[in-house]
């Protein structure tokens, strides 16, 4: 090796192990999940401690609701080749002398996975192996995952924590493809009164990325600010319930790390099983600076399915 070579080298050298220092854990080291083996809830078994929804409820002094959802609708963005229509049926009235008119409509498109969106443990894997080892080759089926369907998850009634980095950096909007470290979180929570994450909490990280939604769907697909893998590893410490984002996968993308696709989806989903819940509308909860709420938010029921569209709200 030449001198500049070697010089090369050790400059580098230490940002190439940064980079590449995530691998997915093997199987024997996370599971059976803290949960148990078989447990098909991960995070969501926090809605079984009835103190995490008192909690939730003691935030509630003014009876103040703030929707946390986009329309489903015109102009929505889509990942991918995702989609959505919706057919309204013609008005049919009925017989009687009440002329009862009724009306409908048929939909096509992925419930679990377009809008504001909650996942499940089915919408992700480490090769053949999901949260808690169930194999997809084992649970998928043409009626749907028969482990880890989304209908698994609860009711969350619990406590919200706005976690508002693009504020912490003075911006509307964080930088396309800045990661949230956790000296970010932890910096955030301290400007906004020394905040803390209790276990069962409900984390929801406000990046400004929210802001193009709807009306720059190219850009705001394209890439996207979010919590990198360290962040994402901090939140889990903390023991939440879900982690939340106004961006579509909650995490950075592209990742610093060119080898690694979405990997904070399998931190999350796949390694310590708690729930995502993408493409949230928080412009009203941070012009408010309501940093702490009871979260409700209710999955949809779908047999099998990865994810749900949800309407969460918060209440104050
Ligand atoms: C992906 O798989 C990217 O989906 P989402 O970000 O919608 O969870």
């Amino acid at each position: 090796m030449n001198s500049n070579a070697l010089l090369a080298a050790l400059l580098f050298a230490p940002v190439a192990a940064f980079a590449q220092s995530w691998n997915v854990p093997p199987e024997s080291q996370r599971c059976p999940s803290k949960w148990g083996a078989g447990d098909e809830k991960g995070s969501g078994n926090h809605m079984k401690n009835p103190k995490n929804v008192l909690r939730g409820a003691q935030l509630i002094k003014t009876g103040e609701v703030i929707e946390l959802s986009h329309v489903l609708g015109h102009g929505m963005p889509f990942f991918g080749p995702r989609i959505m229509n919706m057919q309204p049926k013609r008005t049919f009235m009925n017989t009687g002398r009440n002329t009862r008119g009724s009306n409908e409509e048929m939909f096509t498109g992925e419930f679990g996975q377009i809008g504001t969106q909650f996942d499940g443990f089915a919408h992700q894997s480490h090769g053949d192996s999901h949260y808690n080892c169930f194999k997809t080759s084992e649970i998928a089926t043409r009626g749907g995952f028969s482990k880890l369907g989304v209908q698994n998850a609860p009711s969350f009634f619990t406590r919200g924590v706005l976690i508002d980095v693009a504020a912490l950096k003075s911006v509307e909007m964080l930088g396309d493809t800045y990661e949230i470290t956790p000296e970010d979180l932890q910096q955030a929570l301290a400007r906004q009164g020394n905040l803390k994450i209790e276990p069962g909490d409900a984390a929801i990280i406000h990046t400004g990325w929210g802001k193009l939604y709807g009306k720059d769907n190219g850009r705001f697909v394209k890439t996207t600010p979010g919590i990198g893998v360290a962040a994402a590893e901090w939140l889990a410490k903390q023991d939440i319930s879900l982690v939340g984002s106004d961006n579509w996968p909650v995490e950075v993308a592209p990742n610093p790390d060119k080898d690694l696709s979405l990997p904070v989806h399998q931190v999350m989903l796949v390694v310590h099983g708690i729930h995502l819940l993408e493409n949230l509308k928080l412009d009203e909860l941070v012009a408010k600076k309501a940093y702490e709420f009871a979260l409700v938010l209710q999955p949809l029921k779908i047999y099998g399915a990865t994810g749900s569209t949800v309407a969460p709200t918060a209440i104050r």
